[in-house]
């Protein structure tokens, strides 16, 4: 009999039909009524495919008595019960390295479009003010800026080596120092952030960064200084960034990640020193296929009962 698997993210098409030969799939977001659906078919599902944003929570794997395995599309599994899965003998997978690339990208067109105010460009062309008002106030640049790490990852690692080809200067902060790489590490985040022009918010979500990134953080990178988050929304407190933008405490931020997606409060869409994008670092076609592609093979890899590729240990 073919496993059957609860799909909770919108896949790609090419997951779907290269996972459609093998399993029984339920895709949660065509059911007209998802809680029927979970009801209807939760003794049979041995499997579900999830992503970072729709995770798994402990009262949620319980709806399936027989759940075995867990495949997250995405590389964070912080919406994911991790201990509760191991309790329950699940296994869990992920798929990092594939999006490493997408997600620096994406650090640094933040990094650029925010220092450039190329979104704040686009608006001011838009709106006609060029020939309105002439040129608009000037930009920054990269070369020769500090710019502060948080979470020297393989995320955070690739983003360096960008950072540094754009002549800028790296430091780190996270738990521990990482000595094979160049880069001077700063064990206290508030001293990252007095050090730094930039700061990048690369490292993972969940209870241990949990407002990592207070006002006090916030306030040391200065009215000058800039954040920019490409991790989780819940790193960063919200409520203080938005305060700082308001006020001028801190002069701009590029944001990729909300805390509670996807809502961003209002107070953001007022203001034209930060660039706002909904949570795409991985968005792209190449990215998301290779995504695709090692979901199919850590679900495939289970039900054949040989090792997980990728599994979250
Ligand atoms: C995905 C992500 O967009 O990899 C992650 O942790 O946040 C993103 O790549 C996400 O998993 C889809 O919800």
């Amino acid at each position: 009999m073919k496993p059957e698997l609860l799909v909770m993210h919108p896949q790609l098409q090419r997951t779907m039909d290269d996972l459609g030969d093998g399993f029984i799939m339920h895709p949660i977001w065509k059911a007209e009524d998802p809680d029927k659906l979970i009801k209807d078919v939760a003794a049979n599902i041995r499997g579900i495919a999830t992503s970072g944003s729709k995770g798994a929570s402990a009262a949620f794997m319980d709806h399936f008595p027989n759940l075995e395995m867990i495949d997250s599309f995405g590389v964070g599994y912080d919406s994911i019960d991790i201990s509760h899965a191991k309790s329950r003998g699940i296994v869990v997978t992920n798929t990092p390295g594939v999006l490493v690339e997408g997600v620096a990208e994406m650090g640094m067109t933040l990094l650029l479009s925010t220092t450039r105010r190329v979104a704040e460009g686009d608006r001011y062309v838009r709106a006609g003010r060029w020939a309105k008002d002439g040129d608009m106030p000037l930009g920054r640049s990269l070369a020769g800026k500090r710019l502060g790490i948080v979470g020297l990852g393989d995320i955070g690692s690739r983003l360096a080596e960008l950072a540094s080809a754009f002549k800028m200067k790296i430091s780190y902060y996270g738990p521990n120092e990482k000595p094979a790489y160049p880069y001077p590490y700063q064990p206290n985040l508030v001293k990252l952030a007095q050090d730094s022009d930039y700061l990048m918010i690369c490292c993972k979500g969940g209870e241990e960064t949990r407002k990592l990134v207070g006002a006090d953080v916030i306030e040391a990178l200065g009215p000058e200084g800039m954040l920019i988050n490409i991790s989780r929304g819940t790193v960063v407190d919200e409520a203080a960034l938005l305060a700082a933008l308001q006020s001028g405490k801190l002069g701009f931020a590029g944001l990729d990640v909300f805390e509670k997606e996807p809502q961003v409060p209002a107070g953001f869409m007022e203001l034209d020193n930060v660039v706002l994008v909904p949570h795409i670092g991985s968005a792209t076609t190449e990215t998301r296929i290779a995504m695709g592609d090692l979901v199919t093979e850590n679900i495939r890899a289970y039900f054949s009962g040989k090792p997980v590729p990728t599994p979250v240990t």
